[in-house]
């Protein structure tokens, strides 16, 4: 090799992976005085979801205790659960839901 010849090193450092973000669960309690419908309506305007995916959903919650809603990032999960308890309160329903991390 001459002087002016550019030894060309392979790159062999790896970039360190950033983990990615946890993400988040919305769960939807049931409970015995919001009216099915209701749950149904919250469903479809706070998480846009059909009229169809929000009985199913809300049907789950009823029959089973609770149940998985959407999984999204952290500040999107906590700002959907404060808006839906958000309009239960005001309406004098006691409809829970929580955000917890994936396991
Ligand atoms: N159990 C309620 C009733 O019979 C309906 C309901 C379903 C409430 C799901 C909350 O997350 C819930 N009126």
């Amino acid at each position: 090799m001459s002087d002016n010849d550019i030894a060309l090193k392979p790159k062999t450092k790896s970039k360190p992976k950033l983990d990615r973000p946890k993400l988040y669960k919305v769960i939807l309690f049931n409970d015995d005085y919001t009216p099915r419908e209701f749950v149904v309506m919250i469903l479809k305007a706070v998480f846009r979801m059909s009229e169809e995916t929000g009985y199913r959903v809300m049907m789950t919650a009823h029959k089973l205790g609770s149940s998985v809603v959407v999984v999204c990032a952290k500040d999107i999960a906590e700002t959907k659960v404060k808006e839906a308890m958000d309009y239960a309160k005001e309406a004098g329903f006691p409809l829970m839901l929580t955000a917890e991390p994936e396991e």
